[in-house]
């Protein structure tokens, strides 16, 4: 009994160091595929503040699968000439969960905040997702109104909502 219990212990530790591996593994051009551009802000008066206060553009992911993802080596950037303005370092986008990326103009990382150095035009411009050189996700827009986002409403569209909701599911103005 013992020896089974034994056995059934070594197998089980034999078993986590796999299992762990698997969760942290670098993920892949297929894995990436399951994040969204989901929102964003590029007029930012107060719908959200940094750590220091200030206002800068906001990006929201939102990770459409059922598992974690980390999204080192994904690419952010306002256009499509230079795709990797921003790389992601090691950052679990959690399953079903968000993400929000301050376009501030200043790259760092202050505990969960994360700091991309370009910004996004209240004029219009692009916000593009890719992986190595490989366009994932983009989005086009024109001319924004402060503190009034751009939210995808489903796989094809997006509409403008003032219902804001960095971090959150969007929500959508009366109409
Ligand atoms: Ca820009
Ligand atoms: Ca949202």
């Amino acid at each position: 009994m013992v020896k089974k219990l034994l056995a059934a212990l070594m197998i089980l530790c034999l078993m986590l160091p796999a299992a762990l591996a698997e969760d942290t593994a670098a993920a892949s051009a297929a894995d990436f595929a399951a994040i969204r551009i989901n929102e964003f802000m590029a007029s930012n008066g107060d719908s959200l503040e940094d750590g220091e206060g200030a206002s800068p553009d906001w990006i929201e992911l939102y990770n459409t699968s059922d598992r974690d993802i980390n999204l080192k080596g994904l690419c952010l950037s306002d256009g499509k000439k230079t795709l990797d303005k921003f790389v992601f370092p090691d950052v679990i986008i959690p399953a079903k969960g968000y993400l929000i990326i301050f376009a501030s103009d200043y790259e760092y990382i202050e505990g969960d905040e994360i700091h991309a150095a370009f910004k996004l035009s209240a004029s219009g411009e692009r916000v593009v997702l890719s992986y190595a050189g490989e366009i994932l996700d983009i989005v086009s827009y024109d001319l924004q109104e402060k503190d009034v986002s751009m939210s995808r409403y489903d796989e094809r569209s997006w509409r403008y909502t003032e219902t804001y909701t960095p971090g959150a599911e969007n929500m959508f103005d009366e109409e």
